[in-house]
């Protein structure tokens, strides 16, 4: 179950860390750790046990390179279903070379990117789709991306798959039984029970396609532009939402003048945040320049915060951020300074707006609980319906979709057209899981990864 050669890596991030780990897999494993080790005192060993530590040195054959843990995973039990080995030192850049440098100089050969995870599903540990969560796993950079990526690497979105592959596998062959044996009098599914099987299966792949719509948010977070006039409070609103001091808060209108951006994690979802400069309606030539850019930010915005001055009246320039905020594709609007006296009369009948005060930090929580709800990223807990946040699953699912629509329109025409569909559907399906790829679509993949994963 290998390739032939024995790979290896260094798996942990460059630079200075508590321990740096250094990942072989192949069929020299086993003999290069054997090389490399010594006991405590200064022993080698004749045997590795698999799945058991060892806590020694690495030795350059002179001398100690370095204090070690080292383990030693059997094929096939381990990542790669390879033998494998892991050896934990102390994680300085320096210590780390010398030690993959023995080790390639034993024969080992230093590893592409991903190459791990790649063997790992060509050697059938897991699926393709697992292998993407993998990656989204490792990239994850808030919770519910995290918690996304877990799903799909532990098979969430592959087992929904499979149980869809097993009801067709079942339609498929009632379809052509009654076209091999048109004569006989099999007990085969009527029209009518294929049909809701067919409809069934393009419900479940309707709802993982709809599911996408939040999930390409978890895994690549969501940009939120806040806009409003000058005054309303929207850089005071950037530093709580960030919290930090980031953008420049005055009672001046016109301070920002320039788009400020800064990353949180909000509700489970990595989030950019950009504050604007005040929509002002007479802006000398720097604010105009400033405002030009905010309505390109507020464009280019995955959902859009628009920020009112409760304490004052509404006028010209409210009215311009509504119809910003009209033009986009998910927006919240928040009526700020709810703990001064409110003289804002709401003029929207149709957008209900939530009452926040940055200086009280009230609201926020409901604010920030507004944007991930319309970014319909709530994301998925545990044991919920698998969210799809991978566009190649999306095109895949939409394909199956399609396919199944065609062979239930085609049912009417005959049998064994309706199997073609079905068919077709299958070979998706085999895209989805890998068994069957294209080098093109698996290096597309595995490029995403770092060394030594
Ligand atoms: N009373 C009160 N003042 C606020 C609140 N939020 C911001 N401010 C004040 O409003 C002024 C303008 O705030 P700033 O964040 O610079 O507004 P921006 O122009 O929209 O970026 C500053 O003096 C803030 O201290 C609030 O919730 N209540
Ligand atoms: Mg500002």
């Amino acid at each position: 179950m290998n390739n032939g050669d024995t790979i290896t890596a260094i798996a942990t991030p460059a630079g200075e860390g508590g321990l740096g780990v250094i990942r072989i897999s192949g069929p020299l494993s086993g003999m290069i750790a054997l090389n490399l080790f010594r006991t405590s005192s200064g022993a080698t060993l004749d045997a590795l046990e698999s799945h058991r530590v060892y806590f020694g040195a690495v030795n350059d054959g002179a001398s100690p390179v370095d204090e070690v843990c080292l383990t030693y995973m059997k094929a096939p039990r381990s990542y790669t279903k390879e033998d494998t080995v892991e050896i934990s030192c102390h994680g300085s850049p320096a210590v780390l070379r010398r030690v993959l440098k023995l080790v390639t100089s034993r024969g080992a050969r230093m590893a592409e990117p991903g190459e791990f995870t790649k063997r790992a599903f060509l050697n059938g540990r897991i699926d393709l789709s697992q292998a993407e969560g993998v990656i989204d796993l490792i990239k994850s950079r808030s919770e519910g991306a995290a918690r996304a990526a877990f799903g799909l690497m532990e098979g969430g979105l592959s087992a929904r798959i499979e149980s869809v592959r097993e009801k067709l596998v079942r339609v498929l062959s009632h379809l052509e039984a009654s076209i091999d044996f048109p004569d006989e009098d099999f007990q085969t599914a009527t029209d009518a029970e294929i049909i809701a099987t067919l409809d069934e299966a393009v419900r479940r792949m309707e709802r993982l396609i709809q599911s996408y719509d939040g999930g390409k948010f978890l895994r690549h977070g969501i940009n939120v532009a806040i806009i409003g006039k000058p005054n309303a409070g929207k850089s005071s609103l950037l530093n709580a939402l960030l919290e930090e001091e980031r953008a420049i808060v005055t009672h001046h209108p016109g301070t920002t003048r320039d788009l400020i951006k800064g990353e949180a994690e909000l509700a489970g979802l990595n989030v950019e945040l950009v504050d604007t400069a005040g929509l002002n309606p007479t802006p000398d030539e720097i604010e105009a320049e400033g405002i030009r850019r905010s309505l390109k930010a507020a464009e280019a915005a995955d959902v859009l915060i628009g920020l009112f001055d409760g304490s004052r009246q509404w006028d010209e320039a409210d009215a311009r951020v509504i119809s910003t905020l009209r033009q986009a594709r998910h927006f919240v609007a928040a009526v700020n300074k709810a703990d001064l006296c409110q003289k804002l009369d709401w003029p929207e009948r149709d957008i209900a707006p939530i009452r926040i005060s940055v200086r009280n930090a009230t609201g926020i929580d409901a604010l920030i609980a507004a944007v991930s709800t319309v970014a319909k990223s709530v994301p998925a807990q545990g044991h919920e319906e698998p969210v799809v946040t991978r566009l190649r699953h999306r095109e895949i699912f939409c394909r199956i979709a399609e396919d199944l629509r065609r062979a239930k329109e085609e049912l009417a025409v005959g049998r064994e057209v309706a199997a073609a569909g079905v068919w077709d559907a299958l070979e998706e399906i085999k895209r989805f899981t890998g068994e069957s790829y294209t080098e093109e679509v698996l290096s597309s993949i595995f490029n995403e990864f770092c060394v030594g994963k």
